[in-house]
């Protein structure tokens, strides 16, 4: 997968060089290239902002700069208003204002060839620049990785190039790991807790089911404790589940938890 990232503080995506991300660099699964946005730049001070139209505090990037910048980095010819070319990477602008980016996302990420990450400052970047690019048939998305404010996307970038990458075929040592984790497939769910030896540690034991061997009723505790540590921080996880896909078992940890599982979706009914 190649992968081209654009930023006023280009040294911030270094760290990429790192841990299993360099190693996947280095096998040639992945072609990570930073690019500094005031390359693109004409004048002596090479700005990329300016005061946002109809006032307000702060300053908004200029969509001139990021278009010489874009039209180049997904080939598009000179002037721009060609088509995009078959290939075209898909174009994604962390936006703190944007839908959340989910595993969902990842997962369908993880199969691109091509991605082109756009990181704004400031207060964010002219509106008018996706909105272009998408009427040129760019695949456009615009992301935000939670509900709380950073100061650029640069961050956020790296939060979803390490989700996506990890789950790119030859990525990870043992492609196991990622299928039992948390928020993957249909019925999403936080994970179990995990334990590693020694039994006994401070005078606290790890639960004896876990050291009984029999695979059944550790998987059973563990799908348990997961229902109801999902139940606890996430009910909206629950909330989302199909009670056709829940087992019998799944049904009775549920209806002990204070849900109805009843209808299409497990509701919680008032305590
Ligand atoms: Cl994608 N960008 C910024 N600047 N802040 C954020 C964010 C993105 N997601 C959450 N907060």
């Amino acid at each position: 997968m190649k992968i081209d990232i654009v930023s006023v503080f280009p040294e911030y995506f270094e760290v990429m060089n790192l841990s299993l991300m360099g190693k996947a660099q280095a096998k040639g699964l992945l072609e990570i290239k930073a690019h500094n946005l005031r390359d693109w730049t004409h004048d002596v001070h090479h700005s990329v902002d300016d005061t946002p139209v109809g006032g307000g505090a702060g300053m908004v990037m200029k969509p001139e700069v990021w278009s010489e910048c874009l039209d180049e980095l997904l080939g598009f010819s000179q002037p721009s208003g060609s088509p995009a070319p078959s290939g075209a990477p898909v174009l994604i602008f962390p936006n703190p204002s944007a839908p959340l980016f989910t595993q969902r996302d990842a997962t369908e990420l993880s199969h691109a060839d091509h991605l082109l990450f756009g990181c704004g400052r400031y207060e964010g970047y002219d509106a008018r620049i996706p909105d272009y690019y998408r009427a040129q048939g760019v695949d456009v998305r615009e992301y935000s990785i939670g509900d709380y404010v950073l100061n650029g996307g640069e961050v956020a970038v790296s939060v979803m190039l390490e989700a996506i990458t990890r789950l790119m075929p030859g990525f990870m040592g043992n492609p196991d790991s990622i299928v039992e984790e948390s928020y993957t497939g249909e019925g999403a769910l936080l994970e179990h807790r995990q334990y590693t030896k020694p039994a006994v540690w401070r005078g606290i034991a790890v639960p004896d089911v876990l050291l009984s061997g029999d695979h059944g009723k550790v998987d059973r505790f563990r799908r348990d404790e997961a229902l109801a540590r999902t139940a606890e921080i996430r009910p909206d996880l629950i909330a989302a589940l199909d009670c056709k896909a829940l087992d019998k078992a799944d049904r009775k940890t549920l209806m002990a938890l204070g849900w109805e599982v009843s209808a299409t979706h497990p509701r919680r009914l008032a305590d």
